[in-house]
Order: C-alpha cells, then structure tokens, then sequence
C-alpha cells in the first residue's frame, strides 16, 4: 500500500472503501491522517507499557488516553500541528511513566498503525479497526463525563487493555470478544455521562424550542460538551447577548439548570451538522465548537469560528483549558447579530422543535403509556435515530417517520433527529402523548435504553420481543460506540443505513448478522411493514 493516507473510521469513506489519496472526503489532509495516525500508534505504545507496568493508571494519563482518542473522530481535529503536539505529550507521559518504574520494564515502541490498516487478514484488520473506532466514540463520552467531574477506574483500565490488546492480539475469537466486552464497557460509559449530566444539571425535562432567532448579538453553540454550555451561560449572563443551540446541542434546552437558570439560552440555530456551511453563510454571529462535527470552514463565516476542547482547526481561535470564552462574546457584540428576528426553518419547514424527552420525563408517564398500549391505542414504538450526514439516501429517515401511522411512537436522539424533529406529527390520538420523543444527544441511547427496558419489565417481556423496532443512522465513531453498545446488551435486528460501515469485513458483518439479526435498510415502505408485520399479533 503506498497510498498517502488511509482512513475508513465513517460513512464517509470514499467509495464505500476507504479514503486514500491527498485528503479524506471530510477535508482530513493526508498530513493530518498521518499525524493521527502517529498519534493513535503513540497512544498504543503508552497503553502498553502502562499494562505492562501493571500500576492502576493515573489520571491525567487516563485524560491523555481520553483526549488522544477523541481528538482522532472524525470531524473533530483538522489541525495536524495540535495533534503532533498531543503525540509530543503521550511521549513525555510515556517517558515519565517508564523512568519512575522500578524494576524498569522493557522499552515499547509506538504502534505502527500501517500493521493495523494492511493487516492481511481482513477479518482480523475489521475487528481491531471496529474495537478502535469503538474506543473512540467511547474517549469522548468519557471526556465529557471526566469534566464534569465523574470518572470510572475501570473504564480507565479498560482503554488501556484494549488498546494494547490492539497491538498484539491475533486471535479472531478473541478479538470478537473484545468488541463485545468494548460494547459493555461503552453502556457503562453512557451510563456514566447520564448520571453526570443529569447529577449536574437535573433531569431533563420536555421543552418546545423556537428555531427563530431573536433580532440581536447571539452565540451559536455546537458540539455535545455540556460543561463548555455551562461556562459560556455563566460568562454572558446578562450581557444582552442571546444564546442558540446547534446540532447536538439541542438537548442542552431540557436541562432544567441550564435552561431555568440561564434565561438567555433562546432557542437552536439550524439542523444537522453537514447543512452548516450554508446555514452559517455571512451569519451575524459567532460559532463555538465544543466537538464535533466542524466541517472545512468558509470563508464567508470563518473569521467567526472559535474551537474549545479538542476541537482545532488550522488558523482559528482555539479557547484553551481557561474555558475563557471572552474572545466569543467580544465577536457577538462586534457582529450585533440580525436586524429583525430571523426563523432558521428546520429540515421540513418547521419553527419549533421539542426535546427532553429523557428516561426520567418519559418514564414518568409509564403507566399512561403502557395503558395506552394496553387499551391498543398505541400498537408500535420506533428509534429512529443516530448521526446525520450528507448522502441523499439518508432521506429514508425522514420518509420512513411520515410514513409512521398515527397510533406509534418515534424515539429519536442525536443529530439524525433534525431529518424529523419538526414533522408536525401532533400526539397519538386518544393520548397527550407527542408521537415524537426527542431523548437527547447520541450518548442519550443510554436514556433510551432505559425507557427500553422500563417498558419490557412493565410488560414482562424482553426487549426483544417489545413492540418497538430500532432503525438507526450511523456515521462516525461514537455512534460505532452506541451500536456496539446495543449489540453487547443483546439487542436484535437493529436496522442500519444508509451504508453498513466499510470496515466490517464480509465475514464481521456476517457474524453480527448471525448473532444479534442486524440488517441493512432497505426501503421505508418495505422496512416499516417488516416492522409492523412482524409484531401484527400485539
Ligand atoms: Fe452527530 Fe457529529 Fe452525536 Fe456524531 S453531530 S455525527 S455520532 O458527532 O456525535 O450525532
Ligand atoms: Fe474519510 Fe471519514 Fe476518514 Fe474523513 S474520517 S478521511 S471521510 S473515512
């Protein structure tokens, strides 16, 4: 392989295959793939001379871990000069860690990720890559939940046996063992990051969110990291400065101390993350990126672009550790915001859309819903949900929830949900249920699986034989961390589109197939009655 690059980690990947030429379909430079790469092969070589050491792991070396995973998502870090110098840091952790050992181990060289992507044996090279990408998504829900103070030991012992499991495990059994253990070990991260959004900020609770923007200086905040949304309330509290939601951040709304407590957080600005380099087009305000997904800015907005956290991007306003978000708000007040207020229309037309329908507002009304099923008027519940992205087949999404009959129940969460959270689908007749339940962020599964398994003991069931179906929408790491997640729970026949991820090997994909039923989309028309069909006897 004398590619420049190679990189197949999202839904993106080039031909279905992989990326490989100059850049990635994304905008990831090759010299930024290959600082990554660098970088992840470092992280390996920490992981495993931690292992070897066999002391518990310290905390910054867990946050090291944790920030080096997460800044390698896709969508997250465009900037090849930050990664190198998070490489730089693991090698002084590493260096650090091995003069303070005692008798001092053997020395370990980084990882060499080129044996990982020309791994001859392609099942072996898909079940490493899926453990990895697993890894991941699960290093930025760790993250999330570290800032706010929650962290778990044996998640932090878990990253570094997986990782340098990586570097020499060659057993196929094994390493199928190893996704399934990442996948618990992933339900375990989610449930981490539930108790401490919902610890710090309450539980969420169901609330309308105007799509308008108030005539006005305003911020627009993107990104799932609840605590940046916490600091960026705080500092412009009474300010005269309005704050809008983006993407996955919508679900801040429901947070009763964020959205009772900080009066200014207005409203959400726009959809889905691929639709903002035409919604953020000459914006009058300026854009805080708390994660992914950043896309390769414009020049027309860019000037009014700021990164925090892992988030880089070459040439941009990068808010350190200070989480002081001063240069943000000097910009709000510089650009004054639009002259009247403005509607930014959801992705079928809408102007408001609702969210904090968590475990704790849903279950709350159990006894309602499971009358409800009982008394027939509700017959089915749908996930609908996941990532968004910029293929056309991802209209499936949106068709497939139109085509939802009255009587059933859409559970959405993540950014896939602006494909219908504005659908004005109303409430199931002879219910006040809303026939739309918005759960929050992708990291939300977690909620989503509780309200899952509260209805299941309600009716003495299994999930599994819930009338509920599960159709998600995949496109990078956190979401192979919440699938992984699902399947290890033992979750079967998940549909997922718009493309089965291109490292699945034939035979990986076969043996998921086999074990936990998942499948393909096919059709909305064709899926949505295999769905009702199969619980017809309800
Ligand atoms: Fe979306 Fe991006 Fe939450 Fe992802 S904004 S695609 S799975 O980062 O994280 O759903
Ligand atoms: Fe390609 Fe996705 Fe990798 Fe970007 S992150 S280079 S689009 S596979």
């Amino acid at each position: 392989m004398d590619e420049k690059m190679f990189c197949f980690q999202c839904e993106q990947a080039a031909n279905g295959c992989a990326c490989v030429g100059n850049a990635g379909v994304c905008g990831k430079s090759a010299e930024t793939a290959d600082a990554q790469d660098a970088l992840t092969g470092a992280l390996i070589g920490f992981a495993e001379l931690l292992v070897e050491l066999g002391q518990p792991i310290q905390p910054p070396q867990a946050l090291l871990l944790l920030e080096g995973l997460f800044t390698t998502i896709t969508n997250v870090n465009f900037d090849p000069e930050t990664v190198r110098q998070l490489t730089e840091k693991v090698w002084e952790a590493k260096n650090a860690a091995f003069a303070t050992a005692c008798p001092a181990p053997a020395p370990v060289g980084d990882y060499d990720m080129k044996q990982l992507w020309q791994e001859p044996d392609e099942d072996i090279r898909s079940l490493k890559s899926t453990v990895l990408f697993g890894l991941r998504g699960m290093a930025a829900y760790t993250y999330h939940a570290r800032v706010l103070g929650y962290t778990d030991g044996e998640i932090d012992t878990f990253f570094c046996t997986a990782l340098s499991t990586l570097a020499h495990e060659q057993d196929k059994e094994k390493l199928f063992q190893l996704v399934q253990e990442t996948g618990l070990m992933a339900y375990r991260v989610m449930e981490l990051l539930d108790k401490a959004n919902t610890t710090t900020f309450g539980d969420p609770e169901p609330v309308e969110v105007p799509l308008t923007i108030q005539k006005g200086p305003f911020i627009v905040i993107s990104g799932h990291d609840l605590y940046d949304m916490k600091c960026l309330l705080e500092q412009t509290a009474g300010k005269g400065i309005s704050i809008y939601t983006h993407s996955e951040m919508l679900p801040a709304h429901g947070y009763p101390e964020l959205k009772q407590k900080y009066p200014h957080l207005k409203g959400n600005f726009g959809t889905a993350w691929q639709n903002q380099q035409r919604e953020f087009e000459d914006i009058p305000a300026p854009i805080l990126f708390t994660t992914n997904c950043i896309m390769p800015l414009r020049p027309s907005y860019a000037d009014r672009v700021f990164t925090t956290s892992v988030v880089s991007y070459p040439g941009i306003v990068h808010i350190g550790e200070s989480r002081d978000f001063s240069p943000v708000i000097a910009k709000a007040l510089e650009l004054g915001g639009y002259e009247k207020d403005t509607l930014v229309p959801g992705m079928n037309g809408g102007s408001t859309v609702a969210t904090g329908f968590a475990r704790d507002a849903v279950l709350h009304h159990a006894g309602e819903i499971v009358e409800a099923v009982k008394a027939g008027k509700i017959r089915h519940f749908f996930l609908v949900g996941g990532c968004d992205g910029t293929r056309p087949s991802r209209r499936y999404y949106t068709e497939f929830a139109k085509l939802t009959p009255p009587d059933t129940v859409l559970l959405t969460l993540a950014c896939g949900k602006f494909r219908l959270n504005d659908l004005p689908l109303g409430t199931v007749p002879g219910t006040g249920l809303p026939r739309i339940l918005d759960v929050g962020q992708c990291n939300d599964a977690y909620s989503a699986i509780q309200i899952a398994l509260a209805l299941a003991d309600a009716f003495g069931c299994s999930v599994n034989e819930l009338p509920l179906s599960i159709i998600l929408c995949w496109f990078e790491q956190k979401a192979v961390c919440v699938l992984l997640a699902l399947l290890a729970l033992g979750i079967r026949g998940i549909r997922l589109g718009p493309t089965l991820p291109a490292f699945l090997s034939p035979g990986v994909a076969a043996a998921l197939q086999q074990k936990y039923d998942l499948k393909p989309i096919t059709t909305p028309e064709a899926d949505l009655a295999a769905c009702l069909g199969s619980h017809a006897a309800d």
